[in-house]
Formats: structure tokens, C-alpha cells, sequence
């Protein structure tokens, strides 16, 4: 009869033999991507466990942790991409993703991290209207955010990009965490005129703390780290025949500007919200301009 080879049959798991059995199990139909990536993760973990000696007690504790977060994984509490959030990684991919965009010389918008709280679908609004719903509009600092969407190469406006912005409401809460705000509030999504340019009214956005009364918070205080995010305004940039651009920016002036809960901070994300007198529907002006890659 047939005799199972390492890893089903021998009693030395500690052997890297043993790693190399578990990875040469996949089969030949794996796409090579699909066998590159999880050799290295199995290598990968199988050095973990061993490294640190990983009890079942302490592996069971991550799959309960993994299962919790899988269970708040809707669309209001993404918590497997909040988790890998505090630990570096989804930052760390963007980087990977988009370091070649960045090192380029008068290179496009930096990119940052999309987070768990993006929806599709926000209002598509007109230039000059307002994505804060009047009752929460009274509560913050009104702001003018304007400027052109433009090819980072040749400088020419783009017309017809898209800029889909969100941000929180003064009390820290995306609109689908908080049910007293009215649906999509604080989303909308502008499309640029002939010029490149586009502008709406937003808040100054506050820093507040990401969601910690699950799993991620649960990790976050076993590493006696704070949940907190510098104030920010997201952004997804898109137009024809261009590289879409998911990115954040970062008040200068704001609390954890330097202590960002899930490390999205880049300086030439930081920017400056300027009191603002000539208009009465805003405190302060936010001129910004993007700028994108062609394909
Ligand atoms: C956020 O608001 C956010 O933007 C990210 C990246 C993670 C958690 C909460
Ligand atoms: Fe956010």
C-alpha cells in the first residue's frame, strides 16, 4: 500500500523538510502567481510558528480573532481589512503597488490607503454643491475644497475626471456608522470642466479614533496603542485613459498628524485649511490640485 510521505507521516514538523512538503503538495494546475505567493506565505508562517515556538493555545487565539473579524466583515465594519490596517500592511502594499509612480520626477498624487469605509455609488453632484447634509453642516468648519485635476507630464487639465471624496462628520462617524446621518452624507463624487477644475463645500475634518470595540480594538490595546487617525479627507481619483489614484490628505494642524493609527501619513499629503473670508457658506478655503499618470 501506498506510504504517506513527510508531511503526513513522520513526527519531526520541526524539520524544514516538512515546510517543503506542505509547499510542494500544490499541485501543477496553480497559477504560478498563486504558487509563488503562498509558498512564501506557508514558508513564511511555518517560520513563525517555529521562531516563536507558537503554542495551540496562541494559534487558536488568532483564528478566533480572524473568525471575529470575518464575522464583522460587512460593509459598515470591514474589520479583516481594519486589522491589517493597524498592522502596517494595507499602507505597506500601497506602497508596493505605487512606489514606481511616486519616485517619478514631478510625479502624480501620492497614493494612500482606500480604508474600510469607501462606498460606491456616492452622489454624482454638480461643482459647488455641498456634500454636508444642513444639520451637521452647522456643527463644523465649513469648507471650500477646490482645484484642477491635471496630466502630470504635460501639465494640461484633464476634463471630465471623477473626484469621489468622503470624509467623517464632526462626531468621528462615517455616514453608515452612524445612523442620525442621512444616507451619503459626507460622499460625493464631481466630475472636472473644461479647465481641469472642480470645488464643493466639506467640513474641516476632526482626527477621531477607527472602531476598537472589536477585533482590531482588542489588538490595539493588547499592544497598548491608541486607535486614533489624524484628521484626513479621502479621495479616488479616476478619468479615461488614466491611472486611478485612491488616496487621503492629512491636516498639517491636526492631532496624530505624526501617530496615525494605520501609518497613511505622507508629507506630500499634509496640507493647509486656510481661514477664509469671501465666502459666507465657508470658514475656510482648501485649494488642492491633483495630478495623474496616463496608462
Ligand atoms: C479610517 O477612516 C481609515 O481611513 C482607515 C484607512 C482605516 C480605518 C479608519
Ligand atoms: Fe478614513
Amino acid at each position: 500500500s501506498h506510504t504517506p510521505a513527510v508531511p503526513n507521516g513522520k513526527d519531526h514538523k520541526f524539520n524544514p523538510d516538512f515546510t517543503a512538503a506542505v509547499i510542494n503538495a500544490t499541485g501543477p494546475k496553480a497559477s504560478p502567481r498563486v504558487r509563488q505567493l503562498t509558498a512564501s506565505l506557508i514558508q513564511h508562517l511555518h517560520d513563525f510558528a517555529r521562531e516563536n515556538e507558537l503554542t495551540v493555545d496562541e494559534w487558536m487565539e488568532g483564528v478566533e480573532l480572524m473568525n471575529a473579524a470575518g464575522r464583522m466583515s460587512d460593509s459598515k465594519r470591514n474589520e479583516g481589512q481594519l486589522l491589517c490596517d493597524i498592522l502596517g500592511l494595507e499602507s505597506l502594499v500601497d506602497e508596493i503597488t505605487y512606489k514606481l509612480a511616486a519616485s517619478a520626477p514631478d510625479h502624480p498624487t501620492a497614493t494612500a490607503i482606500l480604508g474600510p469605509f469607501y462606498r460606491h455609488n456616492a452622489p454624482l453632484l454638480p461643482n459647488g454643491a455641498c456634500i454636508v447634509s444642513p444639520e451637521i453642516n452647522a456643527q463644523g468648519d465649513r469648507t471650500w475644497m477646490h482645484g484642477t485635476v491635471t496630466d502630470f507630464v504635460t501639465g494640461k487639465p484633464i476634463e471630465g475626471a471623477v473626484v469621489d471624496v468622503w470624509h467623517t462628520a464632526p462626531n468621528g462617524l462615517y455616514e453608515q456608522q452612524d445612523p442620525e446621518q442621512p444616507e451619503m452624507n459626507l460622499r460625493g463624487r464631481f466630475r472636472t470642466g473644461k479647465e481641469g477644475e472642480y470645488g464643493f463645500y466639506c467640513l474641516r475634518p476632526v482626527p477621531y479614533p477607527i472602531p476598537y470595540d472589536g477585533p482590531a480594538g482588542k489588538v490595539l490595546k493588547a499592544l497598548d496603542r491608541h486607535p486614533y487617525r489624524p484628521a484626513h479627507i479621502h479621495f479616488l481619483l479616476s478619468a479615461p485613459g488614466y491611472k486611478p489614484i485612491v488616496t487621503q490628505i492629512f491636516d498639517r494642524q491636526s492631532k496624530y498628524i505624526d501617530d496615525d493609527a494605520v501609518f497613511a501619513v505622507k508629507d506630500s499629503l499634509i496640507v493647509d485649511f486656510v481661514p477664509y473670508q469671501g465666502d459666507p457658506k465657508a470658514d475656510f478655503e482648501l485649494p488642492y490640485d491633483f495630478k495623474m499618470a496616463s496608462f
